[in-house]
């Protein structure tokens, strides 16, 4: 277990070690045998280094709920691959354009356009297989993972949120429309992770109508700090629209609302910490 009280040492919080778990983990699954240029493409773009916010979300849920920690890692680890994905696309000249992910070269600068696609479909794949394979869970939840993860993908997911802000991102009038956007390109996939460790810990309903009331705001929350943080970067920006003192506000309100989702229950140290980690 790594439930906040049973971290050994107090200079190493929960997140810290949980993504060193993550990080071990991803570079497990994405072994270099035996050896293909693809593969060597999602290493590079999966195994740089990232926040695992994601995955820690699944973890952290799945212990919030007394759920088995290895199936969480899988799982978050899938879920990861998603994301990461999603960022090789994003980056791609026909996309946002970027030049720089993680500190590091874009996969497409790295490796060219070709094989940076190739690599995420082959993350999208592999992340459906590694939970169907994962046989420590019965296959009855692992089926209703990953139909989870296509839909959280698809044509009302991450696919049209993306699609909404290269087509009509800047025009975007109201705050509702700039709110719904980012839901799809960031909030469903922060809700996928807090659905699969309620999956993976078999939650009750009442429990996971709690994490995810949780998750909700935890996602609006994490893309207003974004926004607060790049406020003079082109592109669709709440912060801007509604000015730094109120996305402040906001966002205190957004955390406020997290916490208050699940106060008073047993468990709830560790998305407590899962807050003070991250925000
Ligand atoms: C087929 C998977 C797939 C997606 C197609 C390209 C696309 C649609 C969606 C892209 C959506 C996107 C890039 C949203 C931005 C999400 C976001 C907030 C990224 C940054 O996340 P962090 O801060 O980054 O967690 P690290 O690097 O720490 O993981």
């Amino acid at each position: 277990m790594f439930a906040t009280e049973a971290i050994p040492s107090a200079s190493r919080s929960w997140s810290s070690q949980a993504r060193q778990l993550v990080d071990d983990h991803l570079g497990k699954l994405l072994g270099h045998a035996p050896p293909s240029p693809v593969l060597e493409a999602m290493r590079y773009s999966v195994l740089a280094p990232g926040k695992r916010i994601r995955p820690l979300l699944a973890l952290a849920v799945a212990e919030f709920l007394d759920g088995p920690r290895q199936s969480a890692l899988q799982v978050g680890c899938a879920i990861e691959m998603i994301h990461c994905a999603s960022l090789i696309l994003d980056d791609l000249p026909c996309m946002d354009d970027d030049r720089e992910r993680r500190s590091r070269l874009c996969t497409h600068l790295q490796y060219g356009e070709s094989l940076a696609i190739l690599a995420a479909v082959s993350l999208l794949t592999q992340s459906q297989c590694i939970v169907a394979s994962h046989d420590a869970l019965p296959e009855g939840r692992r089926l209703a993972l990953i139909q989870l993860l296509c839909e959280t993908v698809g044509p009302h997911g991450l696919s049209l949120g993306q699609y909404i802000d290269l087509h009509a991102g800047g025009a975007l009038a109201s705050l509702e429309a700039i709110t719904d956007m980012h839901h799809l390109k960031t909030g469903v996939l922060f809700l996928a992770a807090a659905r699969a460790g309620c999956v993976v810990a078999g939650a009750t309903p009442e429990q996971e109508n709690k994490v995810l009331r949780f998750t909700r705001h935890i996602g609006l929350a994490f893309q207003l700090r974004d926004d607060i943080r790049d406020m003079d970067r082109d592109g669709v920006n709440m912060a801007a629209r509604i000015g730094a003192a109120e996305a402040r506000r906001k966002l205190r309100d957004y955390l406020d609302g997290a916490l208050a989702a699940i106060d008073g229950e047993r468990n709830a140290a560790v998305l407590q910490g899962f807050v003070r980690d991250f925000f």
